[in-house]
C-alpha cells in the first residue's frame, strides 16, 4: 500500500493535426479513456496538441471536460471497461450490475454531447451563443488559421484546484488544450515540434516524472495500464535503467484476415518480444510511456537510484493569468531558436519517423526499454481501411527508415533475393530453393504462432510485395528530393474517416482502389498485368514448344509466376471483374494495359542479348503479335 503514496504524476500527451481528417468526436474519446484511467486523478494530466489550431477541436474538448464529470465516476463506480464512451456504449446494453437509470443518464449526455459536437463540424464552426461562454474561443480572432496563428494554451480543468471535481465530489485530472504558435516563415517540425512544446508547457503545469503518448485515435483498452507500468519504473532493481515502455500498437477494426496486413502480427509476437531481450523496442510513436528526464536528453548513469519526483511543481496560488501567458511564449515558435531542443532534448526533428529515431538516441545515451504486450490490449486505434491510406502509410514510415539508414544506425529489412535465373537440374538450384523454401516456411509459422490465419499471411505476403513497389519506391524518390535539397515534402496524415459504403466493402474485406487516379495504382497494375503476361506465354511457349532448350530452364520462373499472379488475383478483380466504387479506376486499368503493350513490344526488339529468359518468352509474343 506504501506505494500508492510513491506514484508518480503521469502526463498524458495527445496529438491530433487535422479536425478533417481526424475527427474531434475520436479525439475526446481517446481523451476520456485516459482521464479515466484508474490512477489517482490528482496525480494524472491530460494534454492535447492541437496542430489543426481549431476551434472545433477545442470546443470538443470543453464539451469533453463537462462530460468527465459524469464519465469518471461513473468508469470508476462500474469498474467500467473499456473507457472511451463511444466503444462502451457500442458495446454495452446495461450497466452490468443492474444500475439501468445511471446507465441512461451518461449515455444520454454523451449522445447530447456527440451531437452538439458533430452539427458544430457539419456547420464548420462554433455557433455565437456557444462562443460566449467560453472566454477562450476569444483566441480565434478572425484571421487566425491553422498555419499562422499565435499560440493558445487553455486549462480546461485545473486539476490543482479544489474546485475542479467530478459531480460526486472527487478531484478530477487536469486537462489542457494546447495550440502551438505558427507562422508560415517558422519550421514546425511536424508531430515532435507538437510534441517537444507538450512537454515544456507540461513542465510547467503538471511535470509529470512519466509522459505517456498516445495518437488521437487511439482509446485506453485497459484501465489499469498506467499502474501496470509503474511496476517497470519503480522496480527497485531495474527500474531506473529504463526510459521507456512500449505498447504494441494494435487496432480495433481489424477485419479476419486483415487484407492490408495492418496488425502486423509476426512483429509484435515474434520480433518485439526478441529485441526486448536485447536492450529493447524502439519507440514506435503510440502507446508509450516514458520518464521525462531520459526524453529530455538526460544520459543514463548507473549511479545511485533516482526517486521519480512525485511533487507538483507548482503551488496552486500561482496567478493563473501570469500562468496562461507564460504557458504561451513555451509553446511559441521562436522558443527553440538557438536550443537543444529537436537534437539533443526532447523528439528529434527533421525524420518522418521521429518516433524511431528518439528511441534509437535514447537506447545510445545508455537506457533500457522494455515492450509491454499485455493479454488484454493496453491501445486500441484504428487502421487505415483503403489500400490507398496503406501505401500512404508506409511511404512515409519507410522515408523515415531511409532517412535513418542513410544517417548512421541502420535498421532497414534485408531484402529478399528474387532472381532465379537457374536451371531445376542445376546443383545451384538447391540452396536457391533451400532459402525460398525456408523463408516462407519460417514466415507462415511465425504467423500461426502468433495466432494469424493462412489467409491473412497470404495477405499480409500480398501487401508487402505492394508496398515494396509503390510505397518505398516513392519514399526513395522523395528522400533523394529532399536530400538533395530539391524538394521538402510534408508530412502526410492518413485519414481516419471512411464513407459507409467503402467500410462495408472493408468489412467484407475486397481491397479498397477506388478513387481517382493514382501513380502508385497504376504501377500496381502494369506489374500485375505483366506477371500475368509472362505466365500466360511463357505457358503458351512451353505448351506449343519454341523455347530454347525445351521447358526445363523455365520452371522455376513459371512457377514464381504462378505464384505472383496467385498473389495478386484480388488486383485481377479489381482491374476486370469487379463492378462496386472501390474497384479499380478505369484509367489506371487503361493505362496499364497500354504500357504493357508497349514495354513487352519493346522487350521484344531489344531482345538481342540471348537472355534465356527473354528468349522463350518472348518468342511466344513474336508469334502473337506478327
Ligand atoms: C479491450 O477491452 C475489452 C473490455 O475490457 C476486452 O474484452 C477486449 O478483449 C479488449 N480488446 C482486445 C483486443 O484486447
Ligand atoms: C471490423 C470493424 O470493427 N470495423 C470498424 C472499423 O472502424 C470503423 C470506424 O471506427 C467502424 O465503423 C467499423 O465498424
Amino acid at each position: 500500500m506504501g506505494y500508492e503514496d510513491e506514484l508518480p504524476i503521469v502526463d498524458v500527451f495527445i496529438c491530433t493535426a487535422d479536425p478533417l481528417i481526424e475527427p474531434p468526436s475520436i479525439v475526446i474519446n481517446t481523451a476520456l479513456s485516459v482521464m479515466a484511467y484508474d490512477y489517482p486523478s490528482e496525480k494524472l494530466a491530460v494534454y492535447l496538441s492541437d496542430d489543426g489550431g481549431s476551434e472545433l477541436t477545442f470546443y470538443a474538448l470543453l464539451e469533453a471536460a463537462r462530460f468527465s464529470r459524469h464519465w469518471i465516476p461513473f468508469c470508476k463506480k462500474h469498474h467500467v471497461e473499456p473507457r472511451s464512451p463511444a466503444v462502451y456504449f457500442a458495446e454495452t446494453t446495461v450497466s452490468g450490475d443492474g444500475d439501468d437509470d445511471e446507465w441512461s443518464m451518461v449515455k444520454r449526455l454523451y449522445d447530447e454531447m456527440e451531437n452538439l459536437i458533430e452539427e458544430a463540424v457539419k456547420l464548420g464552426r462554433v455557433p455565437e451563443e456557444i462562443k460566449e461562454q467560453h472566454g477562450g474561443f476569444s483566441e480565434w480572432r478572425s484571421g487566425a488559421n491553422s498555419r499562422d496563428h499565435q499560440s493558445i494554451v487553455q486549462i480546461l480543468i485545473d486539476g490543482r484546484d479544489p474546485k475542479s471535481v467530478d459531480i460526486e465530489g472527487s478531484q478530477l485530472p487536469t486537462l489542457v488544450y494546447m495550440a502551438r504558435e505558427k507562422r508560415p516563415n517558422h519550421p514546425h517540425n511536424f508531430k515532435a515540434g507538437a510534441m517537444n512544446a507538450l512537454i515544456r508547457v507540461s513542465s510547467a503545469i503538471s511535470d509529470g516524472a512519466i509522459i505517456l503518448n498516445v495518437d488521437c485515435d487511439m482509446y485506453s483498452n485497459s484501465s489499469k495500464s498506467v499502474r501496470d507500468v509503474m511496476c517497470f519504473f519503480m522496480d527497485e532493481e531495474k527500474g531506473h535503467e529504463i526510459a521507456y515502455v512500449q505498447f504494441p500498437q494494435k487496432f480495433n477494426n481489424v477485419t479476419k484476415n486483415d487484407i492490408y496486413g495492418s496488425s502486423m502480427i509476426t512483429t509484435y509476437e515474434v520480433d518485439f518480444p526478441g529485441i526486448d531481450g536485447n536492450g529493447g523496442p524502439l519507440y514506435i510513436g503510440t502507446g508509450c510511456f516514458h520518464r521525462r528526464e531520459s526524453l529530455c536528453g538526460k544520459k543514463f548513469n548507473d549511479s545511485p537510484k533516482v526517486e521519480l519526483k512525485r511533487g507538483l511543481n507548482m503551488s496552486p496560488n500561482d496567478n493563473a493569468l501570469n500562468l496562461q501567458e507564460r504557458l504561451k511564449v513555451l509553446a511559441s515558435c521562436t522558443y527553440e531558436a538557438n536550443t537543444q531542443w529537436g537534437n539533443e532534448v526532447g523528439l528529434k526533428y527533421g525524420c518522418p519517423v521521429e518516433d524511431v529515431i528518439t528511441g534509437l538516441s535514447i537506447q545510445c545515451r545508455g537506457w533500457k526499454s522494455v515492450y509491454y504486450n499485455p493479454k488484454r490490449d493496453g491501445f486500441l486505434g484504428i487502421a487505415p481501411t483503403t489500400l490507398a491510406q496503406v501505401i500512404l502509410q508506409h511511404k512515409r514510415w519507410s522515408e523515415g527508415d531511409l532517412q535513418i539508414f542513410l544517417s548512421s544506425v541502420s535498421i532497414i529489412d534485408n531484402l529478399i533475393p528474387t532472381g532465379c535465373n537457374f536451371q531445376v537440374s542445376s546443383a545451384w538450384c538447391i540452396p536457391f530453393a533451400y532459402a525460398f523454401i525456408a523463408k516462407y516456411a519460417n514466415s507462415v509459422f511465425e504467423s500461426l504462432q502468433s495466432g494469424d490465419t493462412i489467409r491473412g499471411w497470404w495477405n499480409e505476403t500480398r501487401i508487402t510485395l505492394i508496398k515494396r513497389t509503390t510505397s518505398y519506391l516513392f519514399a526513395t524518390i522523395d528522400t533523394t528530393l529532399k536530400l538533395s535539397g530539391i524538394d521538402n515534402s510534408s508530412f502526410a496524415i492518413t485519414s481516419k474517416v471512411t464513407d459507409p459504403e467503402a467500410s462495408e466493402r472493408y468489412e467484407s474485406e475486397l481491397i479498397e482502389f477506388g478513387g481517382s487516379f493514382s501513380p502508385s495504382f497504376a504501377i500496381l497494375a502494369i506489374l500485375t498485368l505483366h506477371h500475368l503476361a509472362c505466365l500466360v506465354f511463357g505457358l503458351k511457349s512451353v505448351v506449343f514448344g519454341g523455347g530454347v532448350g525445351g521447358f526445363e530452364p523455365f520452371l522455376m520462373q513459371l512457377i514464381m509466376c504462378g505464384v505472383l499472379v496467385g498473389l495478386n488475383m484480388p488486383v485481377y478483380e479489381g482491374m476486370f471483374l469487379r463492378k462496386d466504387k472501390g474497384a479499380m479506376p478505369g484509367s489506371v486499368t487503361l493505362t496499364s494495359i497500354v504500357l504493357v503493350v508497349m514495354i513487352l513490344r519493346r522487350r521484344l526488339r531489344d531482345m538481342k542479348t540471348g537472355e534465356l529468359r527473354a528468349l522463350t518468352i518472348m518468342n511466344g509474343f513474336r508469334k502473337l503479335f506478327k
